[in-house]
């Protein structure tokens, strides 16, 4: 999704399914998210159908939430088996799973990396702590252990998303589920690396599901302790109010007042990135 343009899916005359970029009628009142439903007329995007349901990350100060995603069935949240538990995370995604109306699904990736089924199943019952009764599926992208089972999830006229920490392993999963070669993040030596996925994209499935890959939420250490002390943000909240655009991301935005802070020494990066973090995960 670019502003101003939207990809489309589409069915062409002779029933061939055809992929393009379209630009907004300046008349249409609403941005189209990933998932939505718009009818094209002369190659513009010229109505948005009303949503079925919405996936919403809640923003600070009574801005209006931002709308993830549309249409969603199933929100497949990708927690790789090896990794400290992003207690936060997965809460804070489970619960904007269900306010969406959608089914959220826990994917535990990586199950090459544990030492045995009782690792496994340990952790299946710490997440059961968090979050309840949410279908759990064990996965690895590398052995190809549980993406029958996802795969199953997947059928005709499910529409799901990835969503989880950058480097949890969403890109590898549908890369195995279909046989794409999309790009995947390596590590770098301190393990931080960057996001491999750079924008949503939507894929069709051949088991005739849509799935949504979006790239993963960077988590700064400090944030996801459990039970960590939320840094002052008031600083941040108050530099925000300038930021000329409502819904500024505070990364690329043009006139941002938190980057300018940034560049000019005033304010650390670091704690831009943690407040980003509590904020993508705050319901
Ligand atoms: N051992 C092991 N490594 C995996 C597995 N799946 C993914 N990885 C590795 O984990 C890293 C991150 O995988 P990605 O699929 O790019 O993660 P992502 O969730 O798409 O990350 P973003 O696009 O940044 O959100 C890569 O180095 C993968 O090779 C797996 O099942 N087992
Ligand atoms: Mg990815
Ligand atoms: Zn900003």
């Amino acid at each position: 999704m670019h502003s101003g343009e939207a990809d489309v899916i589409w069915i062409d005359d002779e029933g061939h399914e055809v992929e393009g970029r379209c630009r907004l009628a300046r008349t249409l009142h609403v941005t189209p998210v990933a998932g939505d439903w718009v009818v094209v007329k002369g190659e513009r995007v010229t109505k948005v159908f009303a949503r079925r349901n919405e996936l919403r990350r809640t923003q600070t100060h009574g801005r209006p939430a931002q709308v993830l995603a549309a249409n969603i069935d199933l929100v497949l949240i990708v927690v790789p088996l090896r990794s400290e538990l992003h207690h936060r995370m997965i809460e804070g995604l489970t619960a904007m799973a269900r306010s969406s109306g959608a089914q959220p699904v826990i994917v535990l990736s990586k199950r090459d990396e544990a030492d045995d089924e009782a690792e496994v199943t340990a952790l299946q019952a710490r997440i059961h702590e968090l979050v309840g009764d949410v279908d759990q599926i064990v996965t690895s992208a590398q052995s190809g252990a549980g993406v029958a089972a996802l795969r199953e999830r997947l059928g005709e006229g499910v529409t799901a998303v990835f969503l989880g920490a950058s480097g949890a392993g969403k890109t590898s999963l549908l890369n195995v589920l279909e046989g794409h070669h999309e790009l995947t993040r390596s590590l770098s030596r301190t393990g931080e690396g960057r996001h491999a996925t750079s924008t949503r994209k939507l894929y069709r499935l051949s088991s005739g599901g849509v799935l949504l890959d979006i790239p993963g939420i960077r988590f700064s250490r400090a944030v996801v302790d459990a039970g960590a002390k939320q840094p002052d943000f008031s600083e941040l909240e108050t530099l925000a109010t300038e930021c000329r655009f409502a819904n500024c991301g505070h990364g690329r935005d043009l006139g941002c007042a938190v980057v300018e802070a940034v560049n000019a020494g005033m304010v650390s990066s670091e704690l831009v990135e943690q407040w980003r973090a509590y904020r993508a995960v705050t319901p």
